[in-house]
């Protein structure tokens, strides 16, 4: 397993829409159990493969207490999206920044499991709103994107000087 590097807002790479994957194969799998140790290490509740720079329909999420509940959800796919919910959201890639964004609250995914086999989801809650938090960066949307022009200029600034504090 490994560690690895997450992309930053407002990294263009973050931008970029991943690739159906064709074949569920050792290399995927390979993927996943890295992305699973770099999520929990974050720690994170859900992280894109977007986000670690790799532009697959791959994503990871474990919203149980525990940390042992880990879903895989490769090639995910929305479908009858109902009510709504709003509530705080953060990101791994936009580090110390929460806020509120309106999501559907109940939501179906259609996916394929670890071994290629379709699979299908239906879920509300805090799995739900990640769901749909994870989907939205294979489509190259950060949650900030659902906030004012406003907002999204003064994340960039208090993340600018973050980085130069840091630097
Ligand atoms: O996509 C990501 O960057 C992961 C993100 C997922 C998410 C959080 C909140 C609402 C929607 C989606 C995170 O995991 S941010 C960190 C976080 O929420 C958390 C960290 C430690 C414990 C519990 C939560
Ligand atoms: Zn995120």
């Amino acid at each position: 397993m490994a560690l690895l590097p997450i992309l930053r807002f407002p990294d263009p790479r973050l931008k970029k829409i991943a690739a159906p994957v064709a074949k569920v194969d050792d290399s995927i799998r390979k993927l996943v159990s890295d992305m699973a140790e770099t999520m929990y290490e974050a720690p994170g509740i859900g992280l894109a493969a977007t986000q670690v720079n790799v532009h697959k329909q791959v994503v990871v999420i474990d919203t149980s207490e525990d940390k042992n509940d880990l879903r895989v959800f490769i090639n995910p796919r929305l479908e009858n999206c109902t009510g709504s919910q709003t509530g705080e959201e953060g990101c791994l890639s936009v580090p110390g920044i929460y806020d509120k964004v309106e999501r559907a609250e109940q939501v179906t995914v259609h996916y394929l499991d670890l071994e290629g086999k379709p699979r299908s989801l239906t879920t509300d809650g805090l799995l739900a709103v990640c769901i749909q938090h994870e989907l939205d960066h294979l489509n190259g949307t950060v949650f900030v994107d659902h906030l004012s022009q406003l907002k999204q200029t003064r994340i960039k600034a208090k993340l600018a000087k973050q980085a130069r504090v840091t630097a």
